[in-house]
């Protein structure tokens, strides 16, 4: 859920459409009435409304990772190696196991359909937070969304796949090319921008200061009235002062005229252990808010979800399952914990 500016023309009919009807009907409704200067909207004390943002499950699945082992109760070594495997962690797969044995041996399950449902009912325990959500509902718009992580974690891929679901869901949103490292960073940045109707705001020229596109991003999005603004960031972690001051820099300036609502760290499922060094160095460096974990089509290591959570007391928000558009889903712990025992 998050709140979007209430636009005036269309008063009545988007509030009482947006109690019950699904935000794409909504937008319906506006494009239907007369167009009203911008200035009269932007003029008008900000009013809020609700909107429900359409709720996405994952349309790919991702790798199941217990699926081809047996379980029996008797003998769960190999479920202990298999989750350390998974990048769940020594001690986390230790105790998953003991208490899998514990809830097997209270219920009198022995079946490996009964086992799995107990593995299944875990995990997701272990997994649920109540913090993953986006946080995009304090009214104070436009939200900006701080994107950070290495090279090739997939950034620029889940700022395009997230700014389509906004503006699919009646959002407007503004990019910000803050990568200004490599050109072909920004254009990468431009063709997501156009597939999904969204602003962007570029370097002026190749290597500008990202904080300078940063400062520029905030007043456009301000400017034309945004709802989110997402901010593309350089990922080199050779340096962690140098890192440190960039991202320190860029903070900076955007919470001169805004608060940043979200610092996601993206991640590549695929790294493993190496996603976790990543993300203990980012953290140290940014407050970061929310994980977005790349890359969970291609790979058997989703445990490393566990991980983050358990170790980094991190909430995963976003997972992503391919290069399309389309392929992201909001974490979902029960989802998720049935995807990796591979039940039902
Ligand atoms: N299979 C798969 N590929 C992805 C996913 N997310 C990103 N990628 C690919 O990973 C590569 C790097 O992504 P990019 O967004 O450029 O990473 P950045 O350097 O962090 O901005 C690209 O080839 C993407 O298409 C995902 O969820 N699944
Ligand atoms: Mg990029």
């Amino acid at each position: 859920m998050f709140w979007r500016k209430k636009d005036k023309a269309a008063d009545v009919a988007v509030e009482e459409q947006v109690v019950q009807e699904p935000e794409v009907q909504v937008e319906k409704v506006v494009e239907q009435l007369p167009i009203v200067e911008p200035t009269v909207v932007e003029a008008a004390p900000q009013e809020l409304v609700k909107v429900e943002l359409p709720k996405r499950n994952l349309t790919k699945g991702f790798k199941a990772v217990f699926s081809r082992i047996k379980f029996d109760v008797e003998n769960l070594e190999e479920l202990q190696d298999i989750l350390i495997q998974a990048d769940f962690g020594v001690s986390a797969a230790e105790e998953i196991v003991a208490e899998v044995k514990v809830r097997a041996k209270k219920s009198g399950s022995r079946t490996e359909a009964e086992l799995k449902e107990i593995l299944t009912d875990l995990l997701t325990e272990k997994m649920t937070r109540s913090d993953v959500s986006l946080n995009l509902d304090s009214g104070k718009q436009p939200y900006v969304i701080l994107v950070v992580g290495v090279n090739g974690a997939g950034k620029t891929t889940t700022i395009g796949k997230l700014a389509n679901y906004l503006v699919e869901g009646g959002a407007k949103v503004t990019l910000g090319a803050a990568d200004t490292f490599r050109a072909a960073a920004v254009e990468q940045l431009e063709t997501w921008a156009t597939r999904s109707n969204s602003s962007i705001v570029k370097p002026v020229s190749e290597g500008q200061d990202p904080a300078a596109v940063a400062y520029e991003a905030v007043e456009k999005a301000i400017a034309n009235g945004s709802d989110v603004l997402i901010i593309d960031t350089a990922g080199r972690l050779q340096n962690k002062q140098g890192l440190m001051d960039e991202l320190g820099k860029i903070r900076r300036v955007i919470e001169k005229n805004l608060p940043i609502s979200e610092v996601l760290l993206v991640l590549d499922s695929t790294t493993g252990q190496n996603a976790m060094t990543q993300a203990k160095a980012f953290t140290e460096v940014a407050a970061v808010t929310g994980i977005a974990l790349t890359k969970l089509d291609g790979s058997a290591k989703g445990g490393i979800v566990y991980a983050i959570q358990d170790q980094l007391n991190i909430p995963v928000k976003l997972v992503g399952v391919g290069e399309g558009i389309n392929d992201f889903g909001f974490f979902d712990a029960k989802e998720f914990a049935i995807g990796l025992v591979g039940e039902k």
